[in-house]
């Protein structure tokens, strides 16, 4: 493993630059993490294809607990702990694909394991001390206890710093927890609770509300338990309410430092970000097989659907999509191992980015199977209603379009007021709007002196036009940026719209780049095929133009849009209650 520190990929874009070697070579797996991985992968393939019946378990609402325990006898209730406390110490490469792998046979068995691992006992592994990993890791990594990650409240979902339930210290310095947590993946099943609660803190002489993390465990009294929810898809899933009735805590139990529990609860979601981005390849992938079949089998016309053009462009996109997620997933997880530390851009990317093109992929594929895919003897409907959870939970895609953007335009807008001692872009910040021109020259200029027009250097020489094209998307990107900052100022951060661009933008930039990369990777590798080059090729030209396409239409809106009609009839559509025409009347 090299340790080196690797900047965001993403958060480098904002400055319109662009470190290569933290992209090139593609981070594929090395012959150590294949030989993991595939014996991984087989043995879960193996185990879900005789014990995971889906649509059974969707029907009865539960996973069997011979299931359960089959897969935490396969060591998947603790993919990534350390060895020394019991798991398998995998890194996020290997995480990801074998989580994946779990994702493509069951949405339910996905969501319980990930909600256990990815989410639940992350913190305690991200900064628990050695006695709480030694108390509490081995019976989580053996699936003798499950975890659950309580954070949602009835107020507080988005807005995650507004959560309620408190916890207050007693003089022996625990701390009786009081509260409700909503909507909690595994909150009856859970033995081992990471719950994020307020907590008190003296700052300049006043009393402050923070956010602290508590390990609570299901023997301490005044624990409590909703039905369990009744919901959509994942239903085999476990979800419920969990109430905290003056629950007391020992002070050993807290995770992290006191009153920094907010950047707590955000680190352990950045790494269950890329788990869902890599379970929705999983997700993909079994579509796409499905209706691949379908569409090679039903005949009409005489022919096999297959040969009819809208359903081989439906084909296209579904394997484009997922090509595409997968480069994303898998240059975060090789960065993370190779020492980057600031992945939450990235992984924020990839959930967005990996659950709309799971919906989209399970759209397409129900359409290709058109009434077998509508009827319940049939996956697709189940796949559905399972797959549409993940543009919602950990973090609704809307929060997470702010979050990049605002996050990435830190950056440059910190450097913005830098350069406010050179004069006439200070000027130019006293009026903003009227001295556009001057700041777009001045980012010209200096991102022109960055990249130049040159192509990336480390491409294969089979994608040197996509690669000019990268460079141009890099440099306009970020031109938008610093215009926007300087059209709104401040007032950015109450701009949902343009901010929605900018991470749309920012979304395209880094699929354009990730699949250059590997498919790159592939093109330069002796050892594949060049059958399966070509098909990389052609995988790589279709999604990447494609992600241009998108790009172009996210930057045209930064200057012709509809915002303030936006605006308007919005709020005329609340004050009518909805949809305010009839033809009967009007
Ligand atoms: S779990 C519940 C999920 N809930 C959420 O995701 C909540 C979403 N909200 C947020 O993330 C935050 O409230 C936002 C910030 C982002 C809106 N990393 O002033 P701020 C720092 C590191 O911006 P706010 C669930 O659904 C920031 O820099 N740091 O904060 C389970 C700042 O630091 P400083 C971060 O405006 C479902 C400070 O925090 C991050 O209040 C089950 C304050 O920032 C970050 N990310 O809001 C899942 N964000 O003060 C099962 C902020 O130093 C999964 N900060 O400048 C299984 C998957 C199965 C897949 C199956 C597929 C088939």
């Amino acid at each position: 493993m090299n340790n080196k520190e690797i900047h965001s990929v993403v958060g480098d874009f904002f400055f319109g630059e662009i470190n290569e070697q933290n992209i090139f070579p593609y981070p594929g797996f090395t012959p150590e993490q294949k030989e993991v991985a595939e014996g991984m992968v087989d043995a879960v393939k193996k185990f879900c294809e005789d014990k995971i019946h889906t649509a059974e378990f969707d029907e009865k609402e539960e996973i069997p607990k011979d299931v359960l325990s089959g897969l935490a006898e396969l060591g998947l209730y603790g993919l990534a702990v350390p060895e020394e406390f019991g798991g398998l110490a995998l890194d996020y490469c290997l995480y990801s694909r074998v989580f994946s792998e779990v994702c493509s046979f069951d949405g339910s068995t996905g969501v319980t394991l990930g909600a256990h691992q990815s989410i639940g006992y992350r913190a305690l592994i991200n900064e628990g001390t050695e006695e709480q990993k030694k108390e509490w890791l081995p019976k989580l990594a053996s699936g003798e206890w499950v975890a659950a990650f309580c954070l949602t409240e009835p107020g507080s979902g988005s807005d995650a710093y507004s959560i309620k339930t408190k916890a207050v210290k007693n003089q022996d310095g625990s701390f009786t927890i009081t509260g409700q947590k909503l909507w909690i993946t595994n909150g009856g099943m859970a033995h081992f609770y990471s719950v994020f609660c307020k907590t008190d803190h003296e700052v300049d002489g006043k009393i402050v509300e923070k956010i602290s993390c508590f390990a609570v465990t299901r023997d301490m009294p005044g624990i409590t338990f909703g039905e369990k929810e009744k919901k959509m898809g994942i239903k085999a899933s476990e979800t419920r309410a969990v109430y905290f009735d003056k629950v007391v805590v020992p002070a050993k139990n807290v995770i992290g430092e006191l009153g920094k529990g907010f950047k707590t609860s955000m680190n352990v979601l950045n790494s269950g970000r890329l788990s869902l981005g890599a379970g929705s390849v999983g997700g993909m992938r079994s579509v796409i097989k499905l209706a691949t079949a379908h569409a090679k089998n039903r005949r009409q016309f005489d022919r096999p659907i297959a040969e009819f053009g809208l359903i081989q462009e439906k084909l296209v996109r579904m394997n484009s999509l997922c090509y595409a997620t997968e480069c994303m997933v898998y240059l975060t997880s090789g960065n993370m191992v190779r020492g980057m530390k600031d992945y939450y851009l990235e992984s924020a990317i990839c959930k967005v980015f990996g659950s709309e093109a799971l919906w989209s992929v399970v759209d397409m594929g129900m359409q290709i199977a058109a009434g077998t895919g509508y009827m319940k003897d049939y996956p697709y409907e189940q796949i559905m209603r399972d797959s549409r959870i993940n543009l919602i939970f950990e973090g609704t895609n809307e929060i997470l379009r702010i979050f990049v953007a605002l996050s990435g335009m830190k950056g440059p807008s910190d450097k913005l007021k830098d350069l406010g001692k050179i004069s006439d872009v200070s000027k130019a910040l006293e009026d903003p709007i009227k001295s556009l021109g001057v700041l777009t020259d001045f980012a010209k200029s200096r991102i022109s002196k960055l990249i130049g027009t040159k192509s990336l250097t480390l491409c294969h020489a089979d994608l040197q036009e996509q690669a000019i094209f990268f460079s141009s998307m890099l440099s306009d990107f970020a031109i938008d940026v610093e215009n926007t900052l300087i059209k709104y100022g401040k007032n950015i951060i109450g701009n949902q719209l343009p901010q929605g661009r900018i991470a749309n933008m920012a979304i395209e930039l880094y699929l354009y780049i990730a699949v250059l990369s590997r498919t790159s990777y592939i093109l330069n590798n002796e050892k594949i095929s060049a059958e399966k080059k070509k098909h990389a090729l052609m995988l790589a030209k279709h999604s990447l133009k494609e992600s241009r396409q998108r790009f172009k239409s996210s930057q045209r809106a930064m200057t012709s849009n509809q915002d303030k009609l936006t605006k308007e009839l919005s709020a005329s559509i609340c004050e009518q209650d909805g949809y305010c025409f009839d033809i009967i009347e009007y």
